[in-house]
């Protein structure tokens, strides 16, 4: 399903940040809640039904999670099969399934989901790359490794579901990148994955991008895409409550744009949006954001 073949959405919460060091993304769920997401896609017309939170203990409850290995992993991989378990459910039944994070490492549960379900091409809108494996991240923490599990490389145990299918490195968009860590970038040359970083973004305008990026999609074949949002792909000054943010983002303009040529082609059939930080927000005003872009890729337009 598609959001112009549906007009039912499903909202999921992941409360979770043990993919990462610091508090605070675990409330990014009740964050978009409150900037009023819900009525904001009713009044676009659609049904809207919110399931609630996932089950996610915090980190004090979770301390012995990964022992030996990758700090709770264990139990990130647990909270990842129910989203995928959860996600496939609302794609089966037609509606368009929204998880709301929470750190970025639940999209490798919600993709492997709606894989489950269909063939997809991901659009991993960020400002890292999430392609780390536990040999070459600096830090360990998992919310660095969900876009490098879904297209097979360890820690396996964060992507479920995939026995019916890995996603191929060439269905993957990354858009907006700007921070890799050193091996993480010989790892992501290694791979066929599409980029479109900043770089791109900055010198030849974000309509030419998106242009690209769609036309990759269509190269191959795909009829079906997920965004994976995160809100560090946001520039600072315009997003100050994310996870880990990076200075020279995308502006105001062109991420609305990115949602509206989204939303333009009509292929977009699943969301995540993470890694809102509401202790390091202003007023909220990162959530709210998140839910006017949201509102864009849905079909709300200027006129
Ligand atoms: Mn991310």
């Amino acid at each position: 399903m598609t959001w112009k073949e549906s007009n039912k959405i499903c909202i999921v919460g992941v409360p979770m940040d043990l993919g990462q060091g610091r508090r605070g993304v675990d409330m990014g769920p009740f964050a978009l809640r409150y900037a009023g997401l819900e009525a904001r896609l009713e009044a676009l017309g659609y049904r809207v039904t919110d399931l609630g939170n996932l089950e996610v203990p915090g980190p004090e409850q979770d301390a012995r999670s990964g022992e030996g290995g990758l700090r709770h992993l264990e139990t990130v991989a647990r909270v990842n099969r129910a989203l995928a378990e959860c996600c496939a459910g609302v794609a089966r039944q037609g509606a368009i399934p929204i998880a709301l994070g929470g750190d970025h490492s639940m999209a490798a549960g919600s993709v492997a989901g709606i894989r489950a379900v269909e063939r997809i091409g991901l659009l991993w809108v960020d400002a890292h790359a999430d392609f780390n494996t536990p040999s070459t991240s600096p830090s360990s923490n998992l919310h660095g490794m969900p876009l490098g599990a879904l297209i097979g490389q360890e820690p396996a145990a964060l992507a479920p579901y995939l026995d019916d299918g890995r996603l191929a490195p060439e269905d993957v968009v990354i858009l907006g990148l700007r921070s890799l860590d050193r091996e993480e970038r010989a790892l992501l040359r290694e791979q066929k994955v599409r980029v479109f970083s900043m770089r791109e973004i900055d010198a030849h305008g974000i309509a030419t991008v998106m242009r690209q990026v769609l036309e990759h999609f269509t190269w191959r074949g795909l009829d079906r895409l997920h965004v994976s949002f995160d809100s560090d792909s946001l520039d600072p000054v315009i997003a100050p409550g994310v996870g880990t943010p990076v200075p020279g983002g995308l502006s105001y303009r062109e991420a609305h744009l990115i949602m509206e040529m989204l939303a333009d082609d009509s292929r977009v059939g699943s969301l995540d949006v993470v890694e809102i930080n509401p202790i390091l927000d202003d007023r909220n005003h990162t959530a709210d954001l998140c839910v006017e872009l949201v509102a864009s890729l849905l079909g709300q337009s200027i006129l």
